[in-house]
């Protein structure tokens, strides 16, 4: 039987829809309607497991699933061996010690003896070992943002995105954070070479999304006039393509630039006389 790539990803949660969404850019076709774990793709050699997202560096670490999507926070605090492959650009957070706002603690050194209230105690530990401070570490699983007004902690170690929750709570954080993550692409250990080659098919794959990233195709007319000066305004990964329209003196021009390059040159465009501009969606580049 052929080898089939085992893919983890998060069953439901904040990285859920973005591994799903990644996967499908890349050609993957499979239904997860919340129905089964285990969802076959017909047209790439390829299983999705759907998982909790802390059980997925301990299946790529055994090889139990050949690659996974996964937070760095959870692979660092699970300490399980698997290689980071890449950074996939969603799920940015950071993991950060917070202090009620009237706190006498301010700095993380001024922390020593208090307890700090965290669902993450080994990258809490491992950070204040290296800082040579000594804490107490509680461990909970949940609502641990309420900890220090529930008298279970002085301060906390909590994944923030926007900041928000600490703010609702009246909790400020402290400078630096103990680590910054986002979702990762992991590989086991183990990994067959037959996957490997699986593995990187999927790479080129996401490369080429990646070099996409937020990048436009521009598309504009001018009369034959105009040309010179709008060939030198447009922005474009090279130059510009120049197409003559089928209509006396008039061209077209194409190229590709990022959406802040398209709106920074849009005024000085339209000044030079360009006209019936359209901006288009580029799904992938390949180089
Ligand atoms: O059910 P399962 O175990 O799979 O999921 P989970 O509930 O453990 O994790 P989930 O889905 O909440 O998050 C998955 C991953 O998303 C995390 O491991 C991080 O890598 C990443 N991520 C990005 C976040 C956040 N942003 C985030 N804001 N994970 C959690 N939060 C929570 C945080 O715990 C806090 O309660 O959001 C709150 C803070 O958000 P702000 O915007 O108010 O600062
Ligand atoms: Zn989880």
């Amino acid at each position: 039987m052929p080898s089939r790539l085992k893919i983890a990803l998060q069953k439901k949660g904040r990285l859920a829809e973005y591994s799903f969404e990644l996967l499908r850019k890349i050609g993957l076709r499979f239904v997860a309607n919340g129905q089964y774990l285990l969802l076959k793709c017909p047209d790439f050699p390829a299983d999705i497991i759907l998982l909790r997202d802390d059980d997925i560096p301990a299946f790529v670490a055994r090889g139990s699933a050949d690659i996974g999507i996964v937070g760095q926070n959870v692979v660092w605090e699970s300490g399980k061996k698997v290689r980071e492959i890449c950074s996939l650009g969603f799920g940015a957070c950071r993991l950060a010690l917070a202090v009620p706002r009237k706190s006498k603690y301010k700095t993380l050194r001024s922390l020593k003896n208090t307890t700090i209230a965290t669902e993450y105690p080994t990258s809490v530990k491992k950070f204040f070992r290296k800082l040579g401070v000594s804490v107490k570490i509680a461990e909970l699983s949940g609502s641990v943002e309420i900890a220090p007004e529930m008298g279970i902690a002085d301060a906390i170690a909590d994944i923030v995105e926007s900041g928000t929750t600490l703010e609702a709570h009246n909790l400020i954080p402290l400078d630096p954070p103990i680590f910054k993550s986002e979702a990762v692409l992991v590989a086991s250990p183990k990994i067959s070479a037959v996957k490997r080659k699986l593995l990187d098919d999927l790479m080129a794959r996401i490369e080429a999304v990646q070099a996409a990233g937020d990048k436009k195709y521009v598309i504009l007319n001018c009369r034959a006039k105009d040309l010179k000066q709008i060939e030198k305004i447009m922005p474009s990964l090279e130059a510009p393509t120049v197409l003559p329209l089928a209509k006396q003196g008039e061209f077209a021009l194409q190229s590709v630039a990022t959406e802040k390059e398209f709106w920074v040159a849009l005024p000085k465009l339209k000044a030079a006389g360009a006209k019936d501009i359209l901006l288009l969606n580029v799904e992938k580049i390949v180089s």
